[in-house]
C-alpha cells in the first residue's frame, strides 16, 4: 500500500496537484506549457467531457475525430514534469481506493507541444522541431533508479568533450523520445532534432542580462557541436525529464516545438500563435 504522504489524494478523490480523478484521464495526452494553450487545443474538440484547473495545471478531456484526448498544461520546467508525469502515471496505474499498483499496466501516449529557441540556421523561426533526443541540463532523472538504462552514454561523453564542460555540479544527460511516436508525429515533414532542456530561461540558455555567465562561450560550442551527423537544434525546458521519466515508466512520450526565437540570428517572433495553431492541428491529427 502506498502511504497517504507519498501519493496524496485530495478529499474529492483527485490527485494532489493536477486535481484530476482517474476516470478523467484519456490514454492520449497533449501537453502544453501555457494554461491558456489548453483552450486552443480543446477548441478543436468535438465534445468536451471535463475541465479542471489547479495552479498552472489546466486540463480538458474531450474527443477529436473520435479519439479521446486529454490536453493539459504543465507550466514551466523539468521539475514540473516530475509532478505531472508521476501524477498522470498514478492516475493510470495506481488504484486510488486500495493505494496499490494495478496488475495490468496502462500505457499513456504523451506529446508535448511547446515553443522553443532555434540554434541552427536550418531551424529558423516558424520551423517545427521534434526532440528525437533531449539533453537535460536538469537533474530530475538522476533521482530515479535505472536512469543509466535510458541514457545515451556515448552522446553524453562526446557532449562533455566538445563543450569542454566546466559548470561544476551539473552533469547533462541524454535521453531519446519514444522512436515509434516520433515517427508517427513527425512523418516526413517535421525535423527530428536534438533539443536541450535547460534548467532555466536566462543563464542556462546563455542569455546575459545583468549577470555575467559562468561560461560565456557555451552557446557557441553548443551550436558547433556535431555527433553522428546530428547537431543540437533547439532549447526548451521540459523535454528531457518528459522523455526520461516516460521511458522509465513505460509510457510513450515526445516533445515537438515551434521555433519562435532564432538564437543565432538573434530574431524573435512574439506573434507565434498562428504557427503554434498549425502545429497543434498536426499533432491532433497524428496522435
Ligand atoms: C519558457 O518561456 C517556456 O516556453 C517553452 C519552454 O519550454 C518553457 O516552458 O515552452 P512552452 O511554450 O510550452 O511553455
Amino acid at each position: 500500500m502506498i502511504a497517504p504522504s507519498e501519493l496524496i489524494i485530495n478529499p474529492d478523490g483527485s490527485c494532489f496537484h493536477l486535481h484530476l480523478k482517474p476516470e478523467q484521464l484519456a490514454d492520449k495526452i497533449i501537453m502544453v506549457g501555457d494554461p491558456d494553450r489548453v483552450n486552443t487545443v480543446a477548441s478543436y474538440f468535438d465534445t468536451k467531457e471535463c475541465e479542471v484547473s489547479s495552479r498552472e495545471f489546466h486540463t480538458i478531456t474531450g474527443t477529436y475525430k473520435g479519439k479521446r484526448i486529454t490536453t493539459l498544461s504543465h507550466g514551466i520546467g523539468t521539475d514540473n514534469i516530475d509532478i505531472v508525469l508521476n501524477e498522470l502515471d498514478a492516475l493510470a496505474n495506481i488504484d486510488f481506493a486500495s493505494r496499490t499498483i494495478k496488475p495490468i499496466f496502462r500505457q499513456l501516449t504523451m506529446v508535448r507541444v511547446g515553443t522553443s529557441g532555434g540554434l541552427q540556421p536550418f531551424v529558423p523561426v516558424g520551423t517545427y522541431v521534434a526532440a528525437g533526443k533531449s539533453i537535460g541540463f536538469d537533474g530530475v532523472l538522476y533521482f530515479y533508479a535505472g536512469s543509466e538504462k535510458v541514457r545515451d552514454k556515448a552522446f553524453e561523453s562526446e557532449l562533455m568533450r566538445q563543450l569542454k564542460w566546466k559548470l561544476s555540479g551539473i552533469q547533462p544527460y541524454v535521453v531519446s523520445a519514444d522512436p515509434s511516436l516520433v515517427k508517427q508525429i513527425t512523418q516526413d515533414d517535421i525535423i527530428r532534432g536534438v533539443t536541450i532542456a535547460a534548467n532555466g530561461f536566462y543563464g542556462p540558455q546563455g542569455r546575459k542580462l545583468r549577470l555575467p555567465l559562468a561560461d560565456p562561450e557555451l552557446n557557441r560550442k553548443i551550436e558547433a557541436f556535431e555527433f553522428n551527423d546530428s547537431r543540437i537544434t533547439n532549447f526548451e525546458m521540459e523535454s528531457s525529464s518528459l522523455a526520461g521519466l516516460s521511458a522509465l515508466m513505460g509510457h510513450r512520450a515526445m516533445t515537438v516545438c515551434c521555433i519562435i526565437a532564432g538564437r543565432v540570428a538573434q530574431d524573435m517572433n512574439t506573434e507565434y500563435k498562428g504557427s503554434m495553431t498549425g502545429l497543434i492541428e498536426t499533432v491532433l491529427d497524428r496522435i
